[in-house]
């Protein structure tokens, strides 16, 4: 059986790093593809030395044009700007439509067969930018956010906790933004829901709030810190939890963007909720019943993102 080939476009900071993952996991060749001459050559040829002293197999090919990404099983798409002081969020949302428009047609043209995870902000309405774009089948494209989210959610938890990050499940919905839902009803430490942890002593309703309120502010906390750009590490392992998934027909229940057509009332629109990834791409989006709180934050955040996509809509006339 042929190598699997995973096309990585944006070769930066997550770009990056999804390549050192995907080479140290062995999950197929790789191909870094960005704009930027030189540089994701250079990042292929740093990756490759790391081989032999790791032990990993797997061919990196840096590409500045989308014929290298032919036949990609993978493409996972981080190309684009991160937004600069004094620049509006519909400035950011312009110049990013711009980069999904040649994202999409590139991996419409030469790699029409792959499962597209995408990264780049604003999530939600890049996604399904980029599915308009690409012309993909719906349940072959996908946004992570909710996985790394849930992973901020879950780490936060387990130190409040004490105990194993392993024991802990989270699930935070909705979009990828200030808005986003996390539902502390399905989170839990080995099955026990953390409203029951609460009951029972191991910690404090206004913990709990200050835990959830870190979640959707976790972005932001790490460029504080960084000054200089957002996460990566954590982004690019969660993106690659999701590529695994299809690559090995895991059937794994992720949150992840995915096209709803009439789930939790909303139709036509990417927006965070579980969904089943096997080899099929989302093979289930999975109904979760929510509290009147939970749904209310759900809707909020709905609206947001329609708010991008008619955005979207206005910037460009062809979608
Ligand atoms: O949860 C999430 N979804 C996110 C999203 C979590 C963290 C960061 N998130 C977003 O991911 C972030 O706001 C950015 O939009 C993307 C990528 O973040 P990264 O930190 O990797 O950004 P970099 O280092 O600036 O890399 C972007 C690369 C850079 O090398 C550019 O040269 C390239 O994108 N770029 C392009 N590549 C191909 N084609 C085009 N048109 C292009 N334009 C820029």
């Amino acid at each position: 059986m042929a190598r699997k080939k995973i096309a990585l476009i944006g070769a930066g900071m997550i770009g990056g790093t999804l390549a050192h993952l995907a080479a140290m996991k062995e999950l197929g060749d790789i191909v870094l593809f960005d704009i930027a001459e030189g540089m994701p050559q250079g990042k292929a040829l740093d990756l490759s030395q790391a081989g032999p002293p790791e032990g990993f197999d797997a061919n990196l090919k840096g590409a500045n044009s989308y014929e290298e990404i032919a036949g990609a099983d993978v493409c996972i798409v981080t190309a684009g700007v991160p937004r600069k002081p004094g620049m509006s969020r519909d400035d950011l949302l312009g110049i990013n439509l711009k980069v999904m428009k040649a994202v999409g047609e590139g991996i419409g043209q030469h790699a029409p067969d792959a499962f597209v995870i995408c990264i780049t902000n604003p999530l939600d309405a890049m996604v399904w930018a980029l599915r308009e774009f690409s012309g993909l089948p719906h349940q072959k494209v996908v946004g992570m956010a909710g996985v790394l989210d849930s992973s901020r959610f879950r780490h936060f938890l387990a130190e409040e906790f004490d105990v194993s990050v392993e024991d802990v499940t989270a699930f935070v919905l909705g979009g990828h933004g200030d808005t986003m839902v996390p539902v502390v009803e399905y989170s839990t430490v080995a099955g026990i829901p953390v409203p029951d942890l609460i009951k029972m002593g191991w910690s404090t309703q206004e913990k709990i709030d200050a835990i959830v309120e870190r979640t959707r502010k976790g972005g932001g906390e790490i460029v504080g810190l960084l000054k200089t750009g957002s996460a990566f590490y954590a982004p690019a392992t969660s993106a690659i939890v999701m590529a695994e998934s299809y690559l090995k027909d895991k059937k794994r229940l992720l949150p992840c963007a995915a096209h709803l057509t009439g789930q939790y009332g909303v139709d036509d629109l990417y927006v965070g909720v579980p969904i089943v990834i096997g080899a099929n791409g989302v093979e289930r989006v999975v109904e979760i019943a929510l509290n009147e709180e939970a749904k209310a934050g759900f809707d909020k955040s709905v609206g947001a993102v329609k708010e991008l996509v008619a955005a979207c809509k206005g910037i460009d006339g062809s979608l």
